[in-house]
């Protein structure tokens, strides 16, 4: 008996030991030291492949890490979150926020304490983070949705040299029907990095080439990251089939809108942010297949898991004093999987003044062409 016990407690021992070479699971043991990683909510693969990108860096650099996220998209959970976070002695916060208002308090407390706060994503006020890191610039992921959607509206495959504005101009400029209806299904009513990319749509549909062809005004629904939600919302496009085309900027709403138009047989097509693995079913799977057979003929987003390593960095070089985040300064990342060394610019943000951010690089398109080699990445 008393041998057992003992070989249990020493098996337990070795499992705690392996757990914090790296990085710890939630509930796995103290986060005293470590760089928290927090996304808006759990069970959202996006922010899962985020994590193992930033695990990977911290492992690489023997620092340690953990995720801690809420289970509702709320900033009242994240704060919670924080609070008690920050009283276990963390040592940052990198943070994707459900809205940019109700931190003011526990971001003042956490930098009393020495804790080095960014955001990733989506963003913390410019007076409450250290640094911000995105994918892509807002403009064009916002540019290049409604530019999509007009195309897969007007029957117009994904262009082969990618200038998605040439095409869709050129498809409008022969349109002459009823005004084409958008439709968004996006995350939460205040989450940051959607309210951005929304914001700079409505920007895109003010040039000429949309001027009574498309309809300026999108109708918007919210489905707040959560599966069943942005089921509901998905169905009311159906019902209401007021819209053209439903454009979701959130992995969470392309799966539930790619779902809920496949089942429906609705003819609203969809295009958006959405992950090859999660939108497989949905899309086309090779060169030779037509792509308006599927719901959704092409989609974007970028390298998840890139995007969350360089947020490691960005933390990391705060924390070690290698980086400063102001504009203009530079970021060494190193090499990871097929990228080599890189060394990324800082530079002013033009959604919250005074900010900074790193932007990683440009989205990319999942398509026809190359569905099948993304669905095994990403
Ligand atoms: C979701 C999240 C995230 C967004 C991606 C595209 O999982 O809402 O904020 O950037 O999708």
């Amino acid at each position: 008996m008393k041998k057992g016990l003992a070989l249990l407690l020493c098996v337990m021992m070795c499992l705690s030991t392996a757990v914090f070479a790296g990085g710890v699971k939630d509930g796995a043991g103290s986060v005293k030291d470590a760089h928290v990683f927090m996304f808006k909510s759990t069970g959202n693969t996006f922010g899962t492949l985020m994590y193992q990108g930033f695990e990977t860096h911290m492992k690489n650099v023997g620092e340690k890490c953990v995720e801690k996220s809420p289970a509702d998209t709320t900033v009242a959970a994240q704060v919670q979150m924080i609070k008690e976070l920050i009283n276990q002695g963390i040592k940052s916060l990198t943070i994707s926020v459900n809205g940019d208002e109700g931190f003011d308090e526990v971001i003042a407390l956490a930098k009393q304490k020495g804790i080095k706060v960014i955001s990733v994503d989506s963003a913390l006020k410019a007076a409450q983070r250290e640094g911000h890191v995105i994918p892509a610039s807002q403009q064009e992921v916002g540019q290049t949705l409604i530019q999509a959607a007009v195309c897969i509206k007007l029957g117009v495959p994904y262009p082969k040299d990618g200038n998605m504005k040439k095409a869709a101009a050129q498809a409008l400029a022969n349109y002459n029907g009823k005004p084409i209806n958008l439709g968004i299904l996006s995350a939460g009513v205040t989450t940051t990095v959607q309210n951005n990319w929304i914001a700079a749509m409505e920007v895109e549909l003010k040039d000429p080439i949309y001027k009574g062809k498309v309809n300026p005004v999108l109708d918007k629904k919210y489905g707040d990251d959560d599966l069943p939600k942005s089921t509901t919302q998905a169905n009311a496009f159906v019902a209401e089939n007021k819209v053209d085309v439903i454009i979701s900027p959130t992995t969470v709403g392309m799966m539930a809108a790619g779902e809920v138009l496949k089942a429906s047989k609705s003819p609203i097509k969809l295009t958006g942010l959405g992950l090859p693995s999660e939108m497989k079913a949905y899309m086309p799977a090779s060169a030779s297949d037509d792509e308006f057979a599927s719901v959704c003929p092409y989609m974007f987003l970028w390298d998840v898991i890139d995007l969350g390593y360089t947020a490691a960095v960005v933390v990391d070089s705060l924390c070690k004093g290698t980086y400063k985040a102001s504009v203009g300064s530079e970021l060494k990342v190193p090499a990871y999987g097929e990228y080599s060394d890189r060394v990324m610019k800082t530079i002013s943000d033009p959604d919250a003044p005074g900010g900074t951010l790193i932007s990683v690089g440009a989205p990319y398109s999942f398509q026809k062409a190359n569905m099948s080699v993304w669905i095994k990445r990403l």
